[in-house]
């Protein structure tokens, strides 16, 4: 050898641990969320980023990021671009038929309700069928009650929703619901909602107090009614192929950092139900409490029927019976 290659050799041999030495391999997860970091859903993901982190120990690094179109999120965790994806309900009955169930309007009568189904065998079941459709649903989490709000008139009764074009979220039952009531629906991503509020595309829109928060949905919609009238569940979905590369105790660690996740995200989403009225008055919102269920459930019974017809009329059954 000479000189210089021997150098070089010596160098190399220097060199190549140290290339290769950076403490440990760690292994990217990518997850998007919709709307702010500082919101329930924000909070479900960073809570999963940061306990799946320690809990690894830092093998693993968690990348959350925003995304307001949740069709797209679940089509990307479903073509392995992303990892997962926390979002609602929304859309995901495009891809798993059998989460639709839930999205019947005024199913659950209380959280202590949504979240006992959720979290008992019935939600389980409806979790079992994402591996069909090349998902993996994870764990249930929420967004919440959802709510009406528009920028023409107070709305205490169905028929106060006469023609309203009101945008919903890209899901049939949803929808139908709408229609039922005599109101114009038009389906779009939440990313698109706040310029169709702003131009007048739409006159209103229907979304939980922590939405309408979170996103300064009061500065573009004038009347709110507390209608409560879905729930709206929201889910953690992986692509199959991430949760398959774990190994077994990794993967347990991963569905207790989702639990943690679901337990954070409830627990805003309650805190934002119990501010949210006082925070939308002092915003300068017209806001109706007092709300006639009766009358906006017997709007619906047409709706009702169909759904009877349409989806699994046994487990609707099981949820209303549910104590
Ligand atoms: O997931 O699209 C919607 O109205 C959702 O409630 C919102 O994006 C949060």
């Amino acid at each position: 050898m000479t000189t210089l290659a021997r150098r070089l050799a010596f160098a190399f041999a220097l060199a190549a641990p140290l290339a290769t030495a950076p403490a440990q391999a760690q292994t990217e997860i990518t997850v998007q969320h919709a709307l702010p970091a500082n919101s329930h859903t924000g909070v479900g993901a960073y809570t999963f980023k940061e306990a799946f982190e320690r809990l690894t120990n830092g093998r693993y690094r968690v990348i959350a990021q925003r995304q307001d179109n949740e069709r797209e999120m679940v089509e990307s965790a479903q073509i392995g671009t992303i990892d997962c994806t926390f979002t609602s309900t929304g859309p995901v009955g495009n891809f798993v038929p059998e989460v639709r169930l839930f999205d019947v309007p005024f199913l659950f009568r209380d959280a202590a309700h949504a979240r006992g189904v959720l979290d008992s065998e019935v939600g389980q079941q409806v979790l079992a069928r994402f591996p069909a459709r090349g998902l993996v649903g994870v764990v249930w989490l929420e967004n919440g009650f959802r709510n009406m709000t528009n920028s023409r008139r107070e709305i205490n009764t169905p028929a106060d929703l006469r023609g309203l074009k009101i945008r919903t979220m890209e899901n049939q039952v949803h929808m139908r619901a709408f229609q039922t009531l005599g109101a114009l629906p038009t389906p779009m991503a939440f990313s698109e909602l706040i310029p169709a509020l702003q131009q007048g595309t739409v006159d209103g829109q229907e979304n939980p107090i922590s939405v309408i928060v979170a996103n300064n949905i009061f500065q573009v919609q004038r009347y709110f009614t507390m209608t409560r009238h879905v729930y709206s569940p929201q889910v953690m979905i992986c692509n199959p192929q991430t949760v398959a590369r774990l190994s077994q105790a990794d993967r347990a660690l991963f569905y207790q950092a989702a639990q943690e996740a679901q337990r954070a995200n409830r627990a805003r989403v309650t805190a934002d139900d119990e501010a949210g009225v006082a925070e939308l008055r002092r915003r300068g919102m017209t806001v109706i409490t007092e709300v006639d269920t009766a009358a906006f459930q017997a709007a619906l019974a047409p709706a009702f029927a169909e759904w009877e017809r349409t989806l699994d009329a046994a487990t609707l059954r099981r949820i209303r019976d549910w104590q």
